[in-house]
């Protein structure tokens, strides 16, 4: 009889034992699991947005909404246009300016709104908007932002679009 009770005894305790172990395997397991999930979405969310130059003198996509580490690729499609910064939340690190009929692309960093067009046709309103990580904390910068009549009632439109679609 006693020697039945220190048996079972045993067999208890190496079970103990095993699921202890399986235990601290899977805390590994699942802190391994967790540290892997937080570090893919800063990667796969880094996104390409590709701007075109139409043919009718304007960018593709007029206001584009990105987050900090996006890039925008601007496709020369058509001849005669660039890409040339008026503003952005920096005024004093804005980014550089590009060759006509040139590929650009620039990696945003720094949070907020920038002003661009194109060197030959922005005062005729071809220009476009960025707003990174909603930020729209230099918004009243953009606007006074000096255009001609046509160019500065583009840049009101744009405003408009980018503030409406802010939420
Ligand atoms: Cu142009």
């Amino acid at each position: 009889m006693e020697f039945w009770i220190e048996n079972t005894c045993e067999d208890r305790n190496l079970g103990g034992v095993g699921w202890e172990y399986l235990n601290v395997l899977g805390t590994f397991v699942k802190f391994f699991a967790i540290i892997f999930l937080l570090s893919i979405p800063k990667v796969v969310l880094a996104e390409i947005i590709q701007i075109k130059f139409t043919e009718n003198d304007t960018y593709s996509i007029d206001v584009a909404r990105i987050e900090t580490g996006d890039t925008i690729e601007w496709l020369p499609e058509n001849e005669g246009h660039n890409v040339e910064f008026f503003a952005g939340p920096d005024m004093d690190l804005l980014p550089k300016k590009s060759k006509i009929d040139e590929f650009h692309s620039i990696v945003f960093k720094i949070p907020g709104v920038y002003l661009y067009g194109c060197t030959p046709h922005a005062n005729m309103g071809m220009l476009g908007l960025i707003v990174v990580d909603n930020d729209f904390h230099n918004i009243e910068k953009i606007k006074l932002v000096e255009l001609p009549r046509v160019a500065s009632s583009v840049l009101k439109r744009l405003i408009r679009t980018a503030m409406s679609s802010s939420d």
